[in-house]
């Protein structure tokens, strides 16, 4: 079957489906095949309801498609709204205690490499019924490092600051009172971790330059991070000595959980940094009489050993790994054939087992986790078949 052929078996499967037919690009190729229809999820809306404003937008996890969600579809979410950077005139300065204070274009950075990282991040606030704030890219950039390094950080640095051009106003609560001031969206890295191999700058994203949703013109990838870390719009990189405390650092991006720590329940206080191993079960379709089950596993880069899936009260079961989303940052997407499946309602749920034997919890197991992020728990899908 030629492109041309498969756009129009995607538009019928979508059709069926009942989801939209706008612009797919040519490399979007269709996993499901002509004669292929989506089994809908009792516990999801038929149609995804539009994002809360036009600026937020959440991927549609039926639509996945092996190994990259198209740009345009990115699931995109901000705190203030988008500010304008104009990418001709942009310099990121980066200063603080630094030897050489830096004030470099997009075309200093395009200078000094064009690396590319392939990493899928979701939202901490991730979580069902959607599942809609995950997706995965291919980004072009500069290793934070070089930048760091070409600046040379003082021996007393021991946090790195990374602001956005957005801006806004925030409640700082101290005592009894609440002082509201206007400030940059923030987050920090620590000395080593920003000087390690992983964090990145990114100017582009599926070979094109970033688009205003995802950061444009730069934004820096904290791989195998949620994607809080993941400053859109950068603007400044401060060295510093103290830890950093902003609001989207140490506030609003916590997580409290009770933990049995000496035989004693004590509440930890946890900023959130990196992505807890988590899958959720994306699609079950259905050709002729067989069924299709698309899971999808995102984690820190740990190696995972498997993701399994179990139907109503049979055992796990192990699914098949997809040979384009292998390295280390990537999202991971797992297939398992469902043969034999009975008329009538069933119950899905997905776990993923990483190398050190790590496994995603149950929402029981979770009971403890007293905030909504880092929501990683199984998520039991409920499907008809007909
Ligand atoms: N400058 C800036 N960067 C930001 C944010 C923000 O509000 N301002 N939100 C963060 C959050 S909470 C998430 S989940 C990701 C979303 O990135 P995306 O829109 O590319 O998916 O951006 C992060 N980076
Ligand atoms: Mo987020």
């Amino acid at each position: 079957m030629g492109v041309t052929g498969r756009r129009e078996a995607l538009k019928a499967g979508m059709a069926v489906a009942g989801l939209g037919l706008v612009g797919f690009p040519d490399w979007m190729l269709p996993a499901l095949a002509q004669d292929e229809v989506l089994v809908p999820f009792a516990d999801m809306p038929p149609a995804l309801p539009p994002g809360r404003t036009p600026l937020v937008r959440t991927l549609d996890v039926r639509t996945i498609r092996a190994p990259f969600t198209p740009p345009n579809q990115f699931y995109t979410i901000q705190h203030y709204g988008h500010p304008t950077v104009d990418s001709a005139t942009f310099r990121l300065s980066v200063g603080g205690l630094v030897d050489t204070p830096l004030s470099l274009s997009i075309a200093d950075l395009r200078a000094m490499g064009e690396t590319e990282l392939v990493a899928g991040f979701e939202c901490s606030g991730n979580r069902r019924p959607l599942q809609g704030l995950s997706s995965n890219g291919r980004w072009t950039g500069v290793p934070l490092r070089s930048v760091l390094e070409r600046a040379g950080l003082k021996p007393s640095v021991r946090e790195l600051v990374f602001f956005g051009a957005d801006r806004g106003p925030e409640n700082v609560v101290f005592r009894a009172e609440t002082i509201t001031v206007e400030q940059q969206f923030g987050r920090s890295l620590d000395r080593d971790k920003a000087l390690s191999d992983e964090p990145f700058l990114a100017y582009a994203l599926g070979g094109e330059p970033l688009t205003i949703h995802q950061g444009s013109p730069l934004r820096l990838i904290v791989p195998g991070w949620y994607g809080v870390s993941n400053v859109k719009w950068l603007s400044h990189i401060v060295a510093q000595e103290d830890e950093y405390l902003g609001n989207f650092q140490a506030r609003w991006y916590r997580t409290l959980r009770g933990e049995m720590i000496d035989g004693e329940l004590r509440w930890v206080e946890a900023a959130i940094t990196a992505m807890q191993l988590k899958s959720f079960i994306a699609r079950v379709s259905k050709v002729g009489t067989q069924h299709n089950v698309l899971m999808v596993a995102l984690n820190d880069g740990t190696p995972l050993e498997t993701v399994e899936i179990k139907i109503d009260d049979g055992p796990w079961q192990p699914s098949t790994p997809d040979p384009s989303t292998t390295s280390r940052f990537s999202w991971k997407l797992f297939n398992f054939t469902w043969s034999g499946a009975t008329p009538g309602e069933h119950t899905l749920v997905s776990r993923a087992i990483d190398v050190n034997g790590q496994v995603q919890p149950t929402s029981e197991e979770l009971a403890n986790k007293k905030t909504f992020l880092e929501d990683n728990s199984q998520h039991p899908r409920v499907v008809t078949v007909t």
